[in-house]
């Protein structure tokens, strides 16, 4: 039986991270989902209600209290299971966050590029703005390709599991930026860890 709430989009690549690690997990059964659209021009009062910053997602736990961001509802889902942590412990920890922070980046600079093509009016846009932002995605994702691709695929934890979900993201906003051939082993990479049913069960619509 559920005993948790996740605010919950399926659009949302931060929402889809908490999602893949529940799959991972075994504890789909024990998050109920509340379905909400917002965005910083509408937010939802449901969320605001128990988010101020108006962001999913966000995790109500039984006695009511609430979890936000998806850093910290990772943390703790990944406290809540008897398996391998998929946040390591020990030396390994603080890279793997490293990693999966940059994955976090490269979701930051382009959900903002969303709201700014999608939601800010014409006039009101800022190329360089713009520019300097999918070029944090562009020099994240060379990074990963470059030095980090046996990393990556060491295990499917928190920092591929955040690059994974950015990876999906960059296809369902940014399908012109071409990143399959451009990067060829996280293409590779990734080909292979989006037939995981945990992803397979989370793509984004
Ligand atoms: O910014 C807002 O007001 C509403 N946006 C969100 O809630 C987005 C949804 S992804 N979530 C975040 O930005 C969470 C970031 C936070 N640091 C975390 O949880 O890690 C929407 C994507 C889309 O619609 O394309």
């Amino acid at each position: 039986m559920s005993t948790m709430t996740l605010f919950h989009s399926p659009a949302s690549p931060f929402v889809r991270k908490v999602m893949v690690l529940l799959h991972e997990t075994g504890q789909t059964d024990r998050v109920a989902l509340h379905e909400v659209q917002l965005t910083p021009v509408a937010p939802s009062a449901a969320v605001v209600a128990d988010n101020p910053a108006g962001k999913i997602p966000a995790l109500r736990l039984a006695d009511g209290s609430v979890l936000h961001d998806s850093r910290v509802i990772l943390d703790y889902l990944d406290n809540q299971h008897v398996g391998e942590p998929l946040i390591p412990a020990g030396s390994a920890r603080w890279r793997r966050l490293t990693l999966a922070s940059l994955a976090d980046a490269i979701l930051d600079a382009a959900v903002l590029l969303r709201y700014e093509t999608f939601l800010r009016p014409e006039d009101k846009r800022w190329d360089a703005w713009t520019a300097g932002q999918q070029d944090k995605i562009e020099r994240a994702l060379a990074y990963f390709e470059r030095d980090c691709l046996a990393e990556i695929d060491s295990r499917f934890d928190v920092a591929a599991i955040g690059l994974a979900c950015a990876l999906g993201y960059l296809d369902l906003r940014q399908p012109q930026l071409g990143w399959r051939e451009r990067f060829p082993g996280l293409a590779g990479w990734y080909a292979d860890v989006a037939q995981r049913p945990s992803m397979q069960a989370t793509q984004p619509k």
